[in-house]
């Protein structure tokens, strides 16, 4: 067969500036990739990089390139091979990506938009083909680092209100003791949780003790992704439970983190372990190891987030996600709105990720197309 690739940039304003320890967006900058197959049914997936390396070492200029220069000519052969409209299995994807390093988000829209095509094939939805085990995944919603208390009090009073069954906090040195502090006292039992993106040091230990009062589910990310034993370190000083996010990379480092003692709750983000079946394969670990998972946000248009809901609704996943509604993050979406429903969302049903861009929505949005041919 052959397949057509199509990288499409985006841009879709914010409804509010996303401010973290890493730095401040009021625009996303998208990229959803676009697999055509030879009888013009499309599959998509969306690459979560932010527009410059704060988060990770990924960052969308970047992302674009190696997908058009490396990750989809690397697919050319596999592609070759297979029959008319036989889109190769995921399995083979993943495993053809594999040989280039690193990348992981860039390598997740591609491995997303082909797999998307491939259960199309087959009439499946992706919840079904990952072992979705309910309709409606429990939401949570991140709260970014506003100007003031006053200005977040107002905030998180409307994600109460609209029913988010919990709320996560931004925090970095000089944003954490006082602002938690102000949202326990207007919401003594909502369940709270923090990520400060790497943002602390393994001398913050006894800072970082004192987020115990607050009696939060976990504290996320507190020091660098590549700082294994500084978070036992501070696991050892701390009550609360210690969640790693960019720190969890593979199966294998997740492994070792929780084998060694660095986390005892793992965020689940497809695009930073490379992909949906890697991410089930590190939610099918820590299920064997009693480790509670929840799946993480980068801001998604309805794209990625429909694949995150149906990822969301595997068994592990016991605590509320970063899955919030669309009105949360865009006064428009690329595709059809998810509604928060009593602080659920529905998992898609419909063939692949269950939704794709209007296309009206996706002509506005879009700042340039590329297309690669293999
Ligand atoms: O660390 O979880 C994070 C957004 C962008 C990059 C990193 C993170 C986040 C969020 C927002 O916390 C999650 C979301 O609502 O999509
Ligand atoms: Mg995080």
């Amino acid at each position: 067969m052959s397949i057509s690739f199509v990288i499409h940039s985006l841009e879709i304003p914010l409804v509010r500036p996303f401010r973290t320890s890493f730095g401040s967006q009021s625009v996303r900058d998208v990229v959803l990739v676009e697999a055509v197959s030879d009888n013009g049914v499309s599959g998509w997936g969306e690459c979560v990089t932010m527009a410059w390396p704060g988060y990770s070492a990924e960052y969308t200029r970047g992302a674009v390139n190696v997908m058009r220069d490396f990750l989809i000519p690397t697919l050319a052969p596999l592609v070759g091979e297979s029959a008319a409209d036989s889109t190769p299995a995921p399995d083979s994807v993943r495993a053809a990506l594999a040989v280039m390093q690193g990348n992981p988000m860039a390598k997740s829209a591609v491995e997303t938009a082909l797999l998307d095509l491939w259960l199309k094939e087959r009439n499946l939805s992706l919840g079904e083909f990952l072992g979705a085990v309910r309709d409606r995944v429990d939401c949570g919603v991140s709260v970014g680092i506003p100007s003031s208390i006053e200005d977040l009090i107002q905030e998180v009073g409307q994600y109460v209100e609209q029913g988010y069954r919990r709320i996560k906090l931004k925090v970095e040195p000089g944003w954490d003791l006082d602002a938690l502090r102000a949202v326990r006292n207007e919401w003594p039992g909502v369940p709270l949780q923090v990520d400060a993106n790497q943002a602390y040091r393994r001398s913050d230990a006894e800072h970082l003790a004192r987020f115990d009062e607050f009696d939060l589910l976990l504290i996320e990310q507190p020091l660098p992704e590549d700082d294994i034993l500084g978070h036992k370190l501070i696991s050892s000083v701390v009550s609360t439970p210690i969640c790693l996010d960019e720190s969890i990379l593979s199966v294998d480092s997740a492994e070792g983190a929780i084998e060694f003692g660095a986390t005892t709750i793992v965020n689940i983000k497809p695009g930073r372990v490379g992909g949906f079946l890697t991410a089930r394969d590190i939610h099918d670990l820590c299920v064997e190891k009693e480790i509670p998972v929840w799946c993480g946000g980068m801001l998604e248009t309805g794209v990625g987030r429909a694949a995150n809901i149906a990822l969301a609704a595997l068994p592990g996943f016991t605590l509320p996600g970063d899955t919030s509604a669309s009105s949360r993050y865009y006064k428009e979406d690329v595709t059809e709105p998810f509604v928060l429903d009593n602080g659920q969302l529905a998992v898609p049903t419909g063939p692949g990720i269950g939704i794709e861009p209007i296309a009206a929505n996706l002509a506005e949005m879009s700042t340039a197309t590329e297309r690669v041919d293999v």
